[in-house]
């Protein structure tokens, strides 16, 4: 395949920062004190969740990929060739060529915020679809985006797998949807992974795994405002908590202050008692008629849904 340039719409690092620094302000002066998710992913927190994705008890990966094998040829039947391929926070797109082997695509345009990650990964695929123009956009697929004229008359199949939707509260998760439906356009599809609600030991097993790495992943979180922001936040005094809150339907994770503690990030003073914590993610779990809802919700006809993977995740194909 042929990889065009990076069109690049991301905020610069700048940027980058002065939102980091304003939303980290702002969840430590709220009560309950929360961080938004999106924080995680600096590149050790990247790292942390790739290494995340092969645990064992992390099943949602492995659901996923076992369900994009197994019925590949059903859903590129549903699918139809012809299309450009838009992977929303394509990531490093280790499901991607699952998919893109399958339904024989006109062009692959991959969106994530992370530009490093988009060279590579699509230098690889280059390499494994000669043929399969590649055009990769470096943005932040929550905002607005321009796609490269070139893909604009091609019918498009929005791929957004991982339950990346589950992150988002309902408005929000709502609102990407109808934005990408605009986006998209008419006649497009949407393949969307949705975590699937299940057992509670189950779920809060995938979210607090013995080896620690979530409680890594969510932890690095007060390691990079100390880092970044010059805070001096005692990490060695929280504790990583997941939690299945039932009235919302998700896992919440938590940073947990264990004992009475102060602290400063960039010379501003806050102060945490012993068992307040602060609130740093939601992944959100939805039955088979709570997906649709959703999706409809979003703009989108649910037409075919895979699920019969164990754990249960669903892959969900909706038209415009
Ligand atoms: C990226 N996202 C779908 C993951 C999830 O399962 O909600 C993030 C994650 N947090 C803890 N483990 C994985």
């Amino acid at each position: 395949g042929v990889v065009r340039n990076l069109r690049q719409v991301s905020a610069d690092d700048a940027g980058i920062d002065i939102a980091f620094r304003a939303d980290v302000h702002a969840g430590l002066s709220q009560n309950p004190k929360a961080i938004p998710a999106r924080w995680f992913y600096d590149a050790t927190g990247s790292a942390l969740f790739e290494d995340i994705t092969t645990l064992p008890e992390y099943y949602p990966t492995r659901s996923e990929t076992d369900l994009l094998t197994r019925h590949a040829a059903d859903m590129a039947a549903a699918i139809g060739p012809g299309r450009a391929v838009v992977e929303l926070g394509s990531g490093s797109s280790t499901k991607t060529p699952l998919l893109l082997g399958a339904i024989a695509p006109a062009a692959y345009v991959p969106v994530d915020i992370s530009g490093d990650f988009l060279r590579d990964s699509s230098a690889a695929l280059a390499a494994r679809f000669p043929g399969l123009p590649i055009y990769p956009v470096e943005a932040d697929f929550t905002q607005r985006v321009d796609l490269p004229r070139e893909i604009c008359p091609l019918p498009k199949l929005g791929f957004f797998p991982g339950s990346t939707i589950g992150n988002m509260v309902a408005r929000t998760a709502i609102d990407l949807l109808r934005h990408w439906r605009a986006t998209l356009g008419d006649g497009s599809l949407l393949l969307i992974g949705i975590d699937r609600i299940k057992d509670i030991a189950i779920l809060e097993r995938a979210y607090d795994d013995p080896a620690g790495v979530t409680a890594a992943f969510n932890l690095n979180l007060l390691e990079r405002i100390n880092r970044e922001l010059g805070g001096d936040l005692p990490v060695e005094n929280f504790v990583h908590r997941a939690v299945w809150n039932d009235i919302y339907a998700r896992i919440e994770m938590h940073l947990v202050a264990a004992c009475d503690m102060e602290f400063t990030v960039d010379g501003h003073r806050y102060a945490m008692a012993a068992g307040e914590t602060i609130h740093s993610e939601n992944s959100h779990k939805y039955g088979p008629r709570d997906a649709n809802l959703l999706l409809r919700a979003g703009g989108w006809t649910p037409i075919a849904t895979w699920d019969d993977a164990d754990p249960a995740f669903a892959l969900i194909l909706a038209e415009a």
